[in-house]
């Protein structure tokens, strides 16, 4: 049975991963040669759900699921700004930028979240906290290492970086070649702009 890494998620426009990659590119040289699997500005987005492993044949029914959600609700804006690490700056492996998210997308999230629960996929452990990821620390990390990490996050103050439009939700597959993760869209579904 052939299976994909896939994952659903909101794409941003290119501005915005212009925005973000400078953002990486301050923080790259603040850091200097610390451990991070930073991002590159293609692969940015808003993950709304990671699937993990897909059966192939699974793929409309996972459609059906991203229709369902989207069918009724219209187009949202998000807003961009500030900057955290997962699980806390000072034990930090996920460096990321804010995303404030209207209700609508959480209760999106939610439904995707239940409706991919009940055809066997794990259910979210933890409540939706919408970011977007600029890097991952490596398991290699040395204390000091996390300490100038953490120091730059306390420091570096980033306000708001602009808002993007939502008009679709994306579900993605991801190769991990030897040059990073690679992303290509399976299936989108359209939010509903006559609402
Ligand atoms: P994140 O960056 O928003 O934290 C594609 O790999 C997306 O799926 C990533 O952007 C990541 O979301 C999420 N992801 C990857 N591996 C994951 C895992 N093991 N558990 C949960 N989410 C994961």
């Amino acid at each position: 049975m052939s299976v994909v890494r896939a994952f659903i998620a909101v794409d941003l426009p290119p501005d915005l991963q212009e925005r973000l990659a400078q953002v990486t590119s301050e923080l790259r040289e603040q850091m200097g040669d610390v451990p991070v699997r930073w991002v590159p500005a293609q692969n940015m987005h808003l993950t709304l759900k990671f699937l993990g492993d897909v059966s192939l044949n699974n793929l409309d029914v996972l459609a059906d699921i991203l229709r369902g959600e989207t069918a009724d609700r219209e187009p949202m804006v998000i807003s961009l700004g500030g900057l955290g690490a997962y699980p806390k700056t000072r034990r930090p492996r996920v460096i990321w930028v804010g995303v404030e998210a209207p209700a609508a997308m959480e209760a999106i999230q939610r439904g995707i979240d239940k409706q991919t629960g009940r055809v066997g996929y794990a259910r979210d452990r933890r409540p939706f906290s919408p970011h977007i990821t600029l890097g991952r620390v490596s398991r290699n990390a040395t204390p000091r290492d996390v300490r100038i990490i953490g120091d730059i996050l306390n420091i570096k103050k980033v306000g708001f970086l602009g808002v993007a439009r939502v008009r679709e939700i994306h579900l993605y597959r991801s190769d991990l070649q030897s040059g990073g993760a690679v992303y290509s869209r399976l299936f989108s579904a359209s939010l509903n702009a006559d609402k």
